[in-house]
C-alpha cells in the first residue's frame, strides 16, 4: 500500500475593511427659519426643493433627520458648513454626525 503524502495548504484571505460611513443628522430647534433650512439643504447637500422641504419638515415633526451618508472626513465638512451657516445668520441650526451601524 502506498502512502500519500498530502501538503497541508493553507489559504491566506486579506480582508480589507471599507471604512464606516457617516451620517449627517439634522437637529430641529425653534428658531431657525423653516424656509433658511431647506436653503442650506439644497447648498450644502445638492437636494432640490421637494427633497430639502422633505427632510426639514422630518427634522421639524421627529427631532431629528438623516440627511445623508458620506465617508467620515465629507460628513463632517459638511456638518460643519451646515452649522457655520445658521451660525453666520445667528440661528442655532445644528448638524451632527455619527458613524453608521
Ligand atoms: N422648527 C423650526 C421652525 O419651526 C424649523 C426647523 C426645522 C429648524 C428643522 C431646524 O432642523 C430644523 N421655525
Amino acid at each position: 500500500m502506498k502512502t500519500i503524502a498530502t501538503k497541508p495548504r493553507v489559504e491566506v484571505r486579506t480582508k480589507t475593511k471599507r471604512p464606516p460611513l457617516h451620517k449627517v443628522i439634522l437637529v430641529n430647534d425653534d428658531y431657525t427659519p423653516r424656509e433658511f433650512v431647506v436653503t442650506v439643504l439644497k447648498a450644502e447637500f445638492r437636494m432640490n426643493e421637494d427633497q430639502a422641504y422633505r427632510v426639514m419638515m422630518t427634522a421639524h415633526r421627529r427631532g431629528v433627520c438623516v440627511v445623508a451618508v458620506y465617508a467620515k472626513d465629507i460628513a463632517e465638512t459638511k456638518a460643519t458648513r451646515g452649522t457655520e451657516a445658521g451660525r453666520s445668520k445667528g440661528y442655532p441650526l445644528l448638524f451632527t454626525t455619527e458613524p453608521e451601524e
